[in-house]
């Protein structure tokens, strides 16, 4: 069995003491280590923000990219290596926000990746502007009467888009969240898991104890009931925590392209055929 210190950096991290992320991350470790996936075969993507630095403070794969687009470049990832395990975790802002769109054409797609997000309900690297899932009211240096728009619903959205694991947690509660990230990781398909933090530095509403008031466990749910899923997905009094929606068996993204047909072998491995390549360059030249 692996350790969770195989996975760490030797650098310091600059996130603020007493920051959620010290926690979603410390619970991705031991969740990898019990899984034992090795660092070689792991991906970890993310877009831009403080969340988004955690696949740089991780010993495996990374891919940063540009700020929302963090999904395209996981589905491109598992399409061409599919036997890597990739995992994306990136903010709200970054997931929901400017890359919103990208959310919910993954979604649609379905490839076999994991999505942690790691909920602050703010912008925190930006100090602290409202994100899409800001609570209504919320003042912020730039809102400065109050946040006036709904908050975006993303466990709605993602069960009413077909995505095939949704789940929340809070952070804090970690034998929940190592839980579900578990059943997330091991799950074959797009897996949302939209994670509670705290952001200590720029969000003074939502703090620990806020989340601890606020959230409560869904016991006696069936993960496989869809309408129930939503139906619960809409309280926003008190957020239930754990897995509201799970479907096994769908075909994910990398199983319908034609390259995967014959042999599930990374791309990289492949023979190249040159008169192939180079018809198909001249045919496109030609267009
Ligand atoms: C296209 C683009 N828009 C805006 C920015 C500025 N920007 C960088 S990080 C960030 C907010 C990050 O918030 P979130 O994704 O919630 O992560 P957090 O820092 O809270 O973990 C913004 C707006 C950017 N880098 N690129």
């Amino acid at each position: 069995m692996s350790d969770q210190s195989d996975y760490d950096m030797p650098h310091s991290k600059a996130w603020c003491p007493g920051c959620g992320n010290f926690g979603i991350h410390r619970s991705l470790k031991e969740v990898l280590a019990e899984l034992e996936i090795a660092p070689e075969e792991l991906v970890l993507v993310s877009g831009i923000g403080q969340a988004a630095k955690l696949p740089q403070y991780t010993r495996a794969h990374m891919f940063n990219g540009l700020h929302g687009r963090s999904l395209p470049a996981a589905m491109a990832i598992k399409a061409c290596n599919p036997g890597m395990t990739v995992i994306v975790s990136s903010g709200d802002g970054c997931t929901y926000g400017e890359g919103g769109n990208h959310f919910l054409a993954q979604i649609q797609r379905n490839p076999d990746i994991t999505n942690i997000v790691h909920n602050n309900m703010v912008y925190g690297l930006t100090k602290g502007q409202a994100s899409p899932t800001s609570l209504k009211g919320m003042r912020t240096k730039v809102q400065t009467v109050g946040v006036t728009n709904e908050p975006f619903n993303p466990l709605a959205v993602a069960i009413a888009m077909g995505a095939t694991f949704v789940a929340r947690v809070y952070q804090g509660d970690r034998e929940r969240t190592k839980e579900v990230m578990r059943a997330a990781i091991r799950h074959r398909g797009y897996a949302l898991i939209d994670i509670l933090q705290e952001c200590v530095a720029m969000n003074k509403v939502n703090t620990s104890q806020w989340y601890k008031d606020h959230t409560y466990p869904l016991e006696g749910h069936d993960p496989g009931d869809r309408t129930e899923a939503f139906r619960r997905a809409l309280e926003t009094e008190r957020y239930p925590t754990g897995i509201f929606y799970r479907e096994e068996g769908r075909p994910t993204f990398e199983d319908t392209l034609p390259a995967h047909q014959a042999t599930k072998e990374p791309l990289y491995k492949r023979t190249v055929d040159m008169d192939r390549l180079k018809d198909l360059l001249d045919s496109a030249r030609s267009i």
